[in-house]
């Protein structure tokens, strides 16, 4: 065990045989509120002739329906709600790609937990009451600004709740307000050191020492590349506004796969396709269920997150069990002639190359009804300077990297220095015009 642990992160450390006891007995009260209080949850257990009493183990969530994201677009905006809207204080929203957004509700006991997690996130990444966070994940309807604020705080951090966007201000805020930690998007947080470094300063200057970056995939090749160029260290940090917000899980300082607070967080990988549990070390859909969410709980919500459980004890010390980092989402996939592509094998290529930068777009159109896929990455100041015949060079070697990790050649295009839009928040990767609605993920 880590030496001063804080006390609101004893749950990390339960005895396995323990934490299964009082994981069953909250799926078996979360159970019961849904069957109570959430009609088409009832409607789907009544249909498989199936009663809360009947789930007397944890295997015995395997009975239970899946909750899809379907499902909460059906029930727009308050149909999955367990509790009267009396009893919820806040409200949060994810866009969806197509149509509505989806609403998700917390309780006051809901918030605590929400806090209680991002709490023990933010102790399992190494910070303490003292560290100065830069809270640049965004505020509003968005589950990053506020989760992370309100974790940040309960540790005793100074939070600076100053959003996502402004990056001069961000800037200026790093240098003279003491930052010890910083959490946006890892891509947001490239920008930032670019831009740090642009202004002719060296990123390591800075003071400050610990990222906590999610809320989109990103690649160990990423980690090592901001790890690299800003001095700091790095951590993933997963979550979704259907579960709770950020705070599902998160890397310890081993940096080996995050943790799941499964006191609150019962998780299962599925075959995606067939939905059948799999085992440890397999990879697949994670599926989460809540065990103490009241206002918004969730039962086997398929995530499409793909990623697989890490089987065995982390050298933390932590009990609570790992997954890899998340490796894409299963409608991410691209499909170019006949070979399933993920937009994390194109980064982890790209950005083997020493020369690369991490700013690349992956272009999708149609031509002649065949799927094509080009790969464009920006050049750096240095590289546009160089001569036709080394651009040439490290054009073909990305192409052979990314031919290397994927199996197919992709045309690789180096574009100018700065014309790949920055992201604030999550960025997107992967520009598909195979149809005539533009549809930007
Ligand atoms: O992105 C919550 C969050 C905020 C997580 C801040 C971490 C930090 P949503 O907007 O609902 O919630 O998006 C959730 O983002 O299903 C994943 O596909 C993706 N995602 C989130 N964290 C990671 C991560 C927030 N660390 C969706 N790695 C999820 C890869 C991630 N994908």
């Amino acid at each position: 065990m880590e030496p001063d642990i804080h006390p609101e992160s004893i749950p990390d450390y339960l005895e396995s045989g323990e934490l299964r006891r009082l994981q069953l007995a909250r799926l078996q009260d979360t159970v019961q509120r849904c069957y109570n209080n959430v009609d088409i949850f009832r409607q789907r257990m009544d249909e498989r002739v199936l009663k809360p009493s009947d789930i007397r183990t944890l295997n015995d969530v395997a009975k239970l329906p899946f909750t899809q994201k379907t499902d909460l677009r059906d029930t727009y905006p308050y149909g999955l709600f367990a509790v009267p809207m009396k009893e919820v204080v806040r409200l949060h929203a994810s866009s969806g790609t197509t149509g509505k957004p989806i609403v998700v509700g917390y309780t006051k006991d809901d918030l605590d937990v929400w806090s209680s997690v991002m709490l023990r996130s933010f102790a399992a990444a190494g910070m303490q009451s003292g560290d100065v966070l830069q809270n640049a994940y965004g505020y509003g309807l968005f589950t990053g600004g506020l989760g992370a604020h309100y974790g940040a705080e309960r540790l005793g951090a100074t939070v600076i709740p100053i959003s996502g966007g402004n990056t001069e201000r961000q800037i200026l805020v790093m240098k003279d307000f003491g930052v010890t930690a910083i959490c946006c998007t890892p891509s947001y947080f490239i920008h930032l050191i670019e831009k740090v470094n642009a202004g002719g300063v060296q990123f390591e200057e800075l003071g400050v020492k610990i990222g906590i970056f999610g809320a989109e995939p990103w690649t160990e090749a990423m980690r090592e590349y901001i790890q690299r160029e800003s001095g700091i260290k790095a951590f993933d940090i997963y979550g979704l506004s259907e579960i709770i917000g950020p705070g599902v899980g998160i890397e310890c300082v081993e940096q080996n796969g995050l943790h799941i607070f499964e006191d609150h967080f019962l998780m299962e990988i599925v075959n995606p396709e067939t939905g059948e549990i799999l085992a440890d070390g397999t990879e697949g859909e994670l599926v989460i269920t809540t065990l103490t969410k009241q206002a918004f709980p969730m039962i086997r919500y398929r995530t499409h997150d793909i990623t697989s459980i890490i089987a065995g004890r982390c050298a933390c010390g932590r009990t609570v069990r790992r997954i890899k980092r998340i490796r894409s989402r299963s409608d991410d996939m691209m499909i170019i002639r006949g070979v399933n592509v993920f937009p994390s094998q194109i980064e982890a290529a790209l950005l083997s190359i020493e020369e690369a930068v991490p700013h690349y777009q992956i272009l999708l159109t149609r031509k002649g009804g065949l799927d094509q896929i080009e790969v464009q990455v920006e050049m750096t100041g240095e590289m546009f300077g160089d001569r036709i015949r080394e651009l040439e060079s490290v054009q073909k070697r990305l192409a052979q990297a990314i031919e290397h990790t994927v199996g197919l050649r992709v045309p690789v295009h180096l574009v100018e220095p700065h014309t790949i839009l920055r992201s604030e928040g999550k960025a997107k990767r992967v520009i598909d015009q195979r149809s005539k609605r533009k549809d930007v993920r």
